[in-house]
């Protein structure tokens, strides 16, 4: 043929791979286990560009690794639990079962179509009842070990979408989803002990050496261990007040004390003042998310209440309450250091109170004025007999003083809470408990699991529908046998992705999994997603590993050896204001045809602006189908443009010229396939070499996931044998290069592996051996000084005798300008490296 089809090759292949189930695992192989894992889909509908990415990175390294004589895991399943699923149900008047399975059989067969290396034989949506009630048996283990709990608690309830969300899933004071103004409310939640772990979790980031140091850090700032002095001031009132500081050095420059508009002493203060109790509604309205705090401007209010400072008598210090102050950290009231932290300077500038410095970096500036709140190191000033000391020795003694007058205790407060898990939606995993009158609320009988989702709900009203079903929540007591009712909240769904990577590594019926099963393939090898999952998913699942570790289910303690966070695809956007109201309107690239420094719509010949390049969404229409694309171009022409030119770490801009650009390199390739000579034969050295050395570098690009250089690699080997005159070393280039490209373009190289008589499926061939001999050149580039200077470099041939190298050394035009005529006295020559001419 003289142009590859991909219309033709691409389904032939993907069946055949299929028919020969070819990506199947085989848990009791005794290769070496490689389990390659890229965070598997939400079910919304459509495969989008930036899966194609993620997908096609996992799949290139988990044929690598195939090829590389591993046994490989690389399954595929559907996060399907979720409120989209919901949102349709009451924008369409779909189920949400009915939209989630649509919505997985299209995307599966988009995924099919780009020829993925999957072992479908382990796909699973967590929709599935036979997911969640495993999920169930989980959840009621974790309470048996005392890792679940229920509380009254305040939580964040989004008006729009009638629930609860995590703290999380606020983002400026807003639901991450709806985008409503988050309110507070007052219900019974269900719990899971995350903070049991927080020292563990801390500690585990240190042995994930393959993980990105922006994601650990993350991680490390949202656990947030922090060290530090608790300690009581007495009031005037005769009352006490305990504070947390992380700063106990700085406690000289205290000039007020602040409660959080929650505590006590605020509620006290409220009962006996009208403005305290509505600066305290004011402080409720506004968000209480520690972004928000950090923002907003700062505001008191003056109880009249006055705190001795513990460490100098004479000092009184005003107690404010504060909205900056958050009831649930430390001990939800601080001293306010305006010189060294810039919240207290914000708050004393504005109520006129003292800004004192108390931490010089320069001991002699004791008075040097503060124009913002100095943070940083130094030794102590105006803090009596502690004065001269570092940060790091006032801190000590401070704390043992304190401790030593029984007025306080070094102490370490974490940032991590607990994580609520109750939603009070349908779509998700219903909590396995009963609510009993007279006892309580009591886990639900494992054998009565799964507790499946009733069919038959409505819609049409906001809430929960479980809640509104006539007959579902009507259940016997497993205790005493009366009358009880079943738990409506369901699981938040980042549950359902907290272990799904132990279900794909096993999937007994009888229970969640098996442990010795999972073992062998876990930890997962490879895991690949966006950064965006860089806190919550990769957290959760991290705890959720290692609380069924402390409970004896599993051996392993980080579920993600490695871990790969890989940029986004971008293109530029195309709108014009349009209609009475100027509203912004989006155009997709094919609607626009674009010139140098302009584009207009195809429609109607007018301009449209261009603007930045960004991330392909939806709502900008900047976005490119992969159906579409995959159907003009094929599949593997596709995958080679997700990882050309871009470093997978970076974004990666879409581009017509690049997807062009592979297509034609795509029908590259096929030429040379077809120029394989079987009548060829004899050598060329040089091709040998570079198609060694090719095999060597792009098997270390594919460990490394830098698959633009290993793209880059095999443009350069493609070009070097075009150029080469058929010979038997040229043969075997070509069907190196095949074997090379397969992982990338693995329906071509099929195509030309069956053309060229190669055995059996490339998909099950093995990684071509490299002659490390052939890896080292056989030329030498030699340095020729005069006069202590480099004065040129001569390449020859490795272990060139010496006579040779001195003639070619003098025969350099830029050595004889050196040498201005002089007589050469000596030449000194390092052979394969130097040439030292003396005059
Ligand atoms: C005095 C001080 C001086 C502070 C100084 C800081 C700097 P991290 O490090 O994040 O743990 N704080 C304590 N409890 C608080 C609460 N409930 N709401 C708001 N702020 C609170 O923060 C600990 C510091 O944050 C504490 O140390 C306290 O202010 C404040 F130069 O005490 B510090
Ligand atoms: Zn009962």
């Amino acid at each position: 043929e003289a142009r590859f089809d991909p219309g033709q090759a691409d389904t032939r292949w993907q069946k055949a791979w299929d028919e020969a189930r070819c990506f199947e695992a085989d848990s009791g192989s005794d290769k070496p286990k490689s389990y390659v894992l890229e965070m598997f889909p939400y079910p919304s509908g459509r495969i989008h560009i930036g899966h194609v990415r993620n997908y096609t990175m996992g799949d290139v390294l988990a044929r690598y690794k195939k090829m590389r004589g591993h046994e490989v895991l690389h399954p595929m399943g559907w996060d399907a639990f979720g409120m989209p699923a919901e949102n349709a149900a009451m924008e369409k008047g779909v189920h949400p079962g009915g939209w989630t399975r649509d919505n997985i059989a299209n995307m599966k067969a988009q995924l099919k179509r780009i020829g993925f290396a999957l072992d479908w034989n382990r796909e699973f949506a967590t929709c599935d009842p036979e997911y969640y009630g495993h999920e169930q048996a989980l959840f009621i283990d974790l309470f048996n070990a005392g890792l679940v709990y229920r509380k009254e608690s305040e939580v964040n309830w989004d008006p729009v979408d009638n629930t609860v969300l995590a703290n999380e899933q606020v983002i400026d004071g807003k639901g991450w989803r709806s985008g409503a103004v988050v309110e507070k409310r007052k219900l019974s939640q269900w719990f899971l002990k995350i903070t049991d772990f927080a020292d563990e979790l801390l500690d585990g980031l240190g042995e994930l050496k393959n993980w990105p140091d922006k994601v650990k850090l993350m991680q490390e700032n949202w656990i947030g261990k922090s060290q530090g002095l608790q300690f009581a001031f007495d009031l005037s009132n005769d009352e006490k007040v305990e504070v947390y500081s992380t700063r106990p050095d700085t406690i000289f420059g205290a000039s007020f004390v602040a409660v959080a508009a929650d505590h006590p002493i605020a509620q006290t203060v409220a009962q006996g003042s009208a403005e305290a109790k509505a600066f305290i509604e004011l402080c409720k309205a506004g968000g209480t998310t520690a972004a928000e705090l950090e923002t907003a401007e700062k505001l008191g209010f003056d109880t009249g209440i006055t705190a001795r400072h513990p460490l100098d008598p004479d000092v009184v210090l005003p107690v404010y309450i504060a909205n900056f102050v958050l009831m649930d950290y430390g001990t939800g009231a601080v001293m306010g250091v305006p010189g060294h932290d810039q919240r207290d300077f914000d708050f004393a500038t504005k109520y006129g109170l003292p800004i004192t410095r108390v931490i010089a970096s320069d001991p002699a500036q004791t008075d040097a004025p503060l124009t913002e709140a100095e943070a940083g190191d130094g030794v102590l000033v105006n803090s009596n007999n502690y004065d001269g000391m570092t940060v790091d020795e006032a801190k000590t003694a401070i704390i043992r003083k304190l401790e030593a007058e029984g007025r306080g205790e070094g102490k370490t407060v974490w940032r991590l809470r607990d994580w609520g898990v109750s939603r009070q939606r349908y779509w998700g995993t219903p909590i396995p408990f009963i609510h009993c009158l007279k006892c309580g609320v009591v886990p639900a009988p494992k054998e009565s699991l799964p507790i499946t989702l009733p069919e038959d709900v409505d819609f049409k009203t906001p809430g929960n529908p479980l809640v509104r079903h006539p007959l579902w929540k009507q259940v016997r007591c497993p205790t005493c046998g009366g009358e009880a009712e079943r738990e409506t909240d369901t699981l938040d769904t980042f549950v359902d992705s907290s272990w799904y990577f132990l279900r794909f590594a096993s999937q007994p019926d009888d229970k969640p999994f098996d442990a010795q099963e999972v073992a062998k393939w876990l930890p997962v090898e490879q895991y690949i997603g966006g950064v965006e999952h860089a806190i919550l998913h990769l957290l959760y699942a991290r705890f959720w590993t290692r609380a069924l570790a402390h409970m004896g289910q599993l051996e392993v303690k980080e579920p993600f050896a490695s871990l790969f966070t890989q940029g986004m695809v971008t293109h530029e956007t195309y709108s014009r204001r349009e209609g009475s109201d100027s509203r912004e309107t989006y155009f997709t690239p094919g609607e626009v045809e674009r010139g140098g420094e302009s584009a207009v719509l195809k429609l109607d010949g007018e301009p449209v602006d261009i603007g930045r390049v960004i991330k392909m969404s939806k709502s900008k229409k900047n976005v490119v189908d992969p159906d579409e694309i995959i159907a003009n171009y094929g599949a593997d022409a596709v995958r080679w443009f997700m990882l050309s030119d871009s470093p997978p770490e970076r974004d990666l801009p879409w581009s017509e010229a690049g997807i062009e650009g592979c297509w034609r390199f795509v029908q590259r390739l096929w030429r040379l396939f077809g120029q394989f000579d079987d009548s060829a034969s004899g050598e060329d050295k040089a091709l040998l070499r570079k198609t060694h050395q090719t095999i060597a570098a792009v098997a270390d690009d594919i460990e490394a996931l830098s698959f633009n250089k290993a793209v880059a690699r095999l443009y350069e080997l493609t070009g070097a044998i075009e150029k080469a005159e058929p010979s038997g070393d040229r043969n075997a280039a070509i069907r190196t290069v095949l074997l090379l490209a397969s992982p990338m373009m693995p329906h071509l190289a099929e195509e030309a592996w069956h053309g060229l008589g190669g055995e059996g499926l490339i998909a099950q061939a093995a990684w071509p051996e490299v002659d490390l001999e052939l890896l080292v050149d056989d030329e030498v580039t030699i340095a020729i000084q005069h006069k202590g200077k480099l004065r040129d470099t001569i390449t020859v041939a490795k272990g060139l005798p010496k006579d040779q190298i001195e003639a070619l050394a003098l025969a350099s035009e830029k050595v004889q300008r050196s040498l201005d005529g002089a007589e050469v006295r000596k030449m000194i020559v390092v052979p394969d490296r130097l040439v030292n001419i003396v005059t």
